[in-house]
């Protein structure tokens, strides 16, 4: 017997400040949702993970901003994000957080200890920033300046934004203290290094075996790993974060980016204690069976194609990741979203407004994969009407309004006689294996915009059976007209639920007395009729109004 497919699925760890962003959504969260419901309707076990991550210098700045500790601005800011992660429908099975998971630092000084004791973490006297007025070390955040590699502006002490490369602070050009604005001194001071040249074969050898990646990813992972690895510094100057496991570095913690991808493992692990199977973890993360899919944007990419599976090879336990879908960004008036600087709109701005479907309909139809794509609230409302409410819902309401005056709310007998039966099977058989095809991809995009094809289709076919005429002269060929265009209706219903999960189940309860349920009809969707002549449909619910474009959204 084959062995049941199994996907452990990621998202990126939030920073344990900040308000999830229609940018974040687009290009992590909502993919991520969307891959896990795919894949349950498709009879898939799959276990979806995510988390805040709370060390690090953002959450100390932070709790310096706010007059608050890290501790306050994590459990404030946790409570943020899942509550706009659960009003958008994102449903993951744990959400946790790297500063109070049950065993996270215990399991991140493991693999601290264990790659020390292979000899790939090398001890070295760093020159770092220190500045004066704070009295205090400046990690990552802390500092700003000019980027090494591309000469940007505002780039960090770790990683520039603008061209996605990270590096060792003293690189770093014209550094400025981010709270003071002072000019930092360098100050000797003993750091631990990972020795990533090391694992330059291993990672090659495998980003080149690794298949069906975005090329994006894939390349830019390649060409990283190509340049050449230099070691990097993963302790820090800092008292928030995990405390490094050794007598000579009491006052160091791990670097962030160095515990937070180890949540992905202790979460799986305290989801699995939750559910009172303590052992239950370790399978996903040791069988190499288990995929394990990363979704995240790609200021993230070198982390998770480079580090983290470095890291993963040098603990040696557990397998490496299948895939990475990392997506571009999604910009608002040709910016980047971001809620320091004001620039964009926050999930719960936009959730004030309108229902979290749309929300999803619109962030999946211009997702960012591949290129940087636009959010403007012109686009928004228009999609919504051209899309959602002219094409889907009008055609699931002009077709189950039609059915409830002239067949009493029942599917009509004999869908076999239609003429049109052939092509609507088709079309529906289509829709399912090209929908199917580009999830499995990982393209959001292409598949919603299949589904829209299929609703074009099925509005094209109603008007070409014109059964307001054929009522009146021929009912039974009417009726099976009808009874074939309903299984398009409640196909539509079936491969929106991925993406539309409450729009989906409102469609589908219209069928809930005469079509089985979702994850067991999918396959036969196109094959056969799989709505039951006769059978009972409920009154339509879904209904997408069109939208109107107010004064202050612009
Ligand atoms: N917190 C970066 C970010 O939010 C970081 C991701 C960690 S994933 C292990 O962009
Ligand atoms: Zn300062």
């Amino acid at each position: 017997m084959t062995k049941p497919r199994r996907v452990l699925i990621t998202a990126a760890l939030p920073y344990a400040n900040n308000h999830p962003h229609l940018g974040h959504v687009a290009g992590v969260y909502l993919p991520a949702d969307t891959y896990n419901r795919y894949l349950r309707l498709k009879g898939v076990e799959t276990v979806f993970i995510c988390g805040s991550d709370d060390h690090g210098v953002p959450v100390t700045i932070s709790a310096q901003n706010e007059n608050s500790t890290p501790e306050e601005v994590v459990s404030r800011y946790r409570g943020i994000q899942e509550k706009v992660f659960g009003s958008l429908g994102i449903s993951f099975d744990h959400y946790s957080g790297t500063s109070t998971c049950e065993g996270h630092a215990e399991l991140s000084q493991e693999f601290f200890s264990k790659i020390l004791k292979r000899g790939d973490i090398e001890e070295k006297v760093t020159q770092q920033f220190f500045c004066d007025p704070c009295q205090r070390f400046l990690p990552d955040r802390y500092v700003e300046g000019t980027c090494p590699h591309c000469g940007a502006e505002g780039a960090r002490g770790d990683q520039c934004d603008a061209c996605g490369k990270s590096y060792e602070q003293e690189e770093l050009k014209d550094p400025e203290c981010a709270v003071c604005k002072g000019t930092p001194q360098i100050v000797p001071t003993r750091h631990w290094f990972f020795r990533l040249d090391r694992y330059e074969e291993r990672l090659e050898e495998w980003l080149k075996s690794c298949e069906g990646w975005r090329d994006n990813v894939r390349n830019f992972a390649r060409g990283i790993v190509r340049e050449g690895l230099p070691a990097r510094s993963i302790t820090r100057d800092l008292e928030w974060g995990v405390p490094v496991p050794l007598e000579e570095a009491k006052d160091k913690v791990l670097y962030v980016w160095f515990d937070a991808p180890i949540g992905y493992i202790s979460f799986t692990r305290e989801h699995f204690v939750n559910q009172g199977n303590p052992d239950g973890w370790k399978d996903w993360w040791v069988d190499p069976d288990v995929e394990l899919v990363h979704f995240l944007g790609k200021d993230n990419i070198i982390f998770h194609a480079v580090i983290w599976p470095a890291m993963l090879m040098g603990q040696g336990e557990y397998h490496l990741p299948t895939s990475i879908p990392a997506n571009e960004y999604l910009n608002f008036k040709g910016e980047k979203f971001s809620k320091s600087r004001g620039v964009g709109v926050t999930a719960e701005e936009i959730l004030e407004r309108f229902d979290a479907d749309r929300v999803r309909y619109y962030l999946t139809a211009v997702a960012p994969e591949g290129k940087d794509t636009s959010f403007t609230w012109e686009d928004f409302i228009q999609r919504n009407n051209d899309e959602l409410s002219d094409v889907v819902g009008n055609f699931a309401h002009r077709m189950l309004t039609f059915t409830a005056k002239n067949f009493d709310s029942k599917v009509p007998m004999n869908a076999g006689d239609s003429q049109l039966r052939d092509e609507i099977l088709s079309v529906i058989r289509e829709a399912r294996e090209k929908w199917d095809d580009s999830l499995g991809r990982q393209k959001f995009r292409d598949a919603l915009d299949r589904v829209l094809t299929l609703a074009r289709h099925g509005n094209r076919l109603f008007d070409q059976a014109e059964p307001w005429k054929s009522r009146k002269e021929d009912l039974d060929r009417c009726g099976a007209d009808l009874a074939a265009l309903l299984e398009v209706v409640h196909a539509i219903g079936v491969l929106l639920s991925p993406f539309l999960p409450s729009t989906s189940e409102k469609m589908l309860s219209a069928f809930s007395q005469c079509a089985p349920e979702p994850a067991e009809v999918l396959k036969s969707l196109g094959e056969c009729e799989v709505l039951t002549a006769g059978g009972e449909l409920s009154p339509p619910g879904i209904v997408y109004p069109r939208l109107e474009l107010e004064e202050d959204q612009d």
